[in-house]
């Protein structure tokens, strides 16, 4: 697929999950090139009368929102978010996925499990088979960072530390990610809890039984699945 029939997708499977935003609402907004075709429709909305508060996922949605008029609050402000709208880099069919692909796992995930729904919106492309071939992001802390390298490149789960240009890539958070080129994983379950029990893994872009309801980009068509 190209990226213009990717963009279409996106955009066709964002505007939908906007559907999903009632006035009133306290919305969860994800980052990433899905959501910003989310977060420009609940801009309009907005202008046009739409009572809503959100809550950020990153400094680049946060920059989208502002500018897109979105009102923002603090997730400690904000107690229990009624639906968060967040792309995927992978989801499969147990609606379990992999995220993190643009660096922002750590806050997506703390968001998501304060949302009473996820909506996650892909195009057609990201819904797999199996996890694995997207390499699984995890933010490390930056102290002791070669230790847990080291520690995920015994487990041989082939780490590459990410770099933007030639230079370490840091989190909104001030921490590292290690993509891991894991292939198909077999059981992202216990993947997860292993990742997580490694001292300096701050978070692992596995999100598993988080999201309620997926929309797929078809076309400049959507398809709605419910868990
Ligand atoms: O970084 C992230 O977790 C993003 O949400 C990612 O998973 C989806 O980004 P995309 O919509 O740009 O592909």
């Amino acid at each position: 697929m190209t990226k213009e029939q990717k963009d279409i997708e996106k955009k066709a499977a964002a505007e939908r999950a906007v559907d999903f935003v009632k006035d009133g609402m306290t919305v969860g907004l994800g980052s990433g090139s899905t959501v910003f075709f989310a977060i420009k429709k609940i801009g309009e909305l907005v202008r046009a009368g739409l009572n809503i508060k959100a809550v950020s996922t990153s400094d680049a949605t946060t920059q989208l929102a502002q500018s897109e008029g979105i009102k923002l609050i603090s997730i400690d402000d904000a107690g229990e978010i009624d639906l968060t709208i967040d792309g995927a880099d992978e989801a499969d069919s147990s609606f379990n996925g992999i995220k993190g692909g643009g660096g922002a796992l750590l806050f997506e995930k703390i968001v998501a499990l304060s949302s009473k729904k996820n909506i996650w919106i892909v195009d057609s492309a990201k819904l797999v088979d199996w996890l694995g071939k997207f390499p699984l992001p995890v933010e490390v802390i930056p102290f002791g960072y070669k230790r847990v390298f080291k520690i995920i490149d015994e487990m041989k789960l082939n780490p590459v530390i990410r770099k933007k240009n030639d230079d370490l890539y840091f989190t909104d958070s001030g921490n590292l990610i290690f993509d891991l080129h894991i292939g198909k994983i077999d059981d992202p379950v216990k993947l997860n809890e292993e990742l997580k029990l490694i001292n300096g893994i701050v978070e692992t872009g596995l999100f598993i039984n988080i999201a309620d309801t997926i929309i797929i980009g078809r076309s400049n068509s959507s398809e709605i699945i419910n868990k």
